[in-house]
């Protein structure tokens, strides 16, 4: 029988749809017993060989090694990371981007960071933002309600698996509402008095876009937990204190109140941004204190 590939796109309750590698086309598949009985459990992203079963519908026959493998969403094989946010309504405080940025970094992933919603921002709003990321994250300023930038955004995504990610109420559902009108997603009236939005997106799905692309429209997480991580290995994930590590009087300096510190002294210079210091800060002291929490149950 002929081997056909494909991306596993979503889940039915009992069987999956596949996007052909090779046609684009969209097909139903089932997948044999012995899968449940070896334990293989295919999930969304998932690159299959499949065959076609004269029904119109296809048996999936082997699922192929995964390049990478994100936990939430559970999700396989994307390329990219889009950080969807927005500077009002809501206001998405850059402790939250320092996280989502910490996450992506984690999982080894390109990260586009997309500023939605500039048609309620003043220019100056703007730069402010790009003063604190532009140097280490491609920033693309976009409105999905003026279709500002939008082109851009599909160039981005164009030929590529992404995931867009980022608080609820932001806008990636409009957003991908925008770049394919077709598509059709919920979106949920953002209720002002509480400039939150509610949960409307909450499934994983990859949704095929007609420009060519597979992404995945996540819920939005108004809490992030931060992956396990050690303390010391934190300071990998922020990209410029990585990039100035090597100058501290240290050499395992962690940029927190070792004498001779460089990262620290470029902090007070400005050159590192005090937001994203404090938030660097921020998450050590959690990850200290949870590893004091594991070390005193194990020997408690
Ligand atoms: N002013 C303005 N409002 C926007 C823009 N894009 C989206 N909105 C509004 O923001 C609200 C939330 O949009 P959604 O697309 O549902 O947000 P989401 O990120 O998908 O939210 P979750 O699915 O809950 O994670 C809606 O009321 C949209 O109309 C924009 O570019 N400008
Ligand atoms: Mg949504
Ligand atoms: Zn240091």
């Amino acid at each position: 029988m002929d081997r056909r590939k494909g991306v596993v796109v979503r889940f039915g309750s009992r069987n999956m749809e596949v996007v052909d590698s090779e046609t684009g086309g969209r097909l139903v598949c089932t997948m044999p017993g012995r899968f449940r009985m070896q334990g293989i459990r295919p999930i969304v992203g998932d690159r299959v060989e499949y065959t076609l079963s004269g029904n119109g519908q296809g048996r999936i026959e082997n699922i192929l090694p995964r390049e990478t493998e994100l936990l939430r969403p559970r999700i396989s094989n994307i390329e990219q990371i889009l950080l969807v946010l927005s500077l009002k309504e809501p206001a998405v405080q850059n402790t939250v981007t320092d996280r989502f940025l910490v996450l992506a970094e984690f999982a080894r992933l390109p990260v586009v960071i997309v500023v939605n919603k500039v048609d309620l921002l003043h220019g100056d709003e703007i730069e402010g933002f790009c003063e604190i990321y532009g140097e280490y994250y491609d920033i693309c300023h976009v409105s999905s309600k003026e279709q500002i930038n939008i082109d851009r955004l599909r160039e981005i995504l164009k030929g590529k698996v992404s995931v867009m990610a980022g608080m609820s109420g932001v806008g990636k559902s409009s957003l991908l509402n925008t770049l394919n009108p077709g598509l059709k997603l919920r979106v949920s009236e953002i209720s002002r008095g509480l400039e939150r939005g509610r949960h409307t997106t909450s499934y994983v799905e990859l949704l095929q876009f007609e420009f060519g692309g597979l992404i995945a429209d996540t819920p939005g997480f108004a809490n992030l937990e931060m992956p396990e991580i050690t303390p010391e290995n934190l300071k990998s994930y922020f990209l410029e204190i990585t990039h100035e590590n090597e100058m501290c009087a240290f050499s395992d300096c962690n940029h927190i109140d070792e004498p001779g510190c460089y990262v620290k002294e470029l902090v007070e210079a400005g050159s590192i941004h005090k937001s994203r210091y404090n938030s660097y800060l921020n998450m050590y002291n959690e990850l200290k204190e949870r590893e004091r929490e594991k070390g005193g149950r194990k020997h408690g």
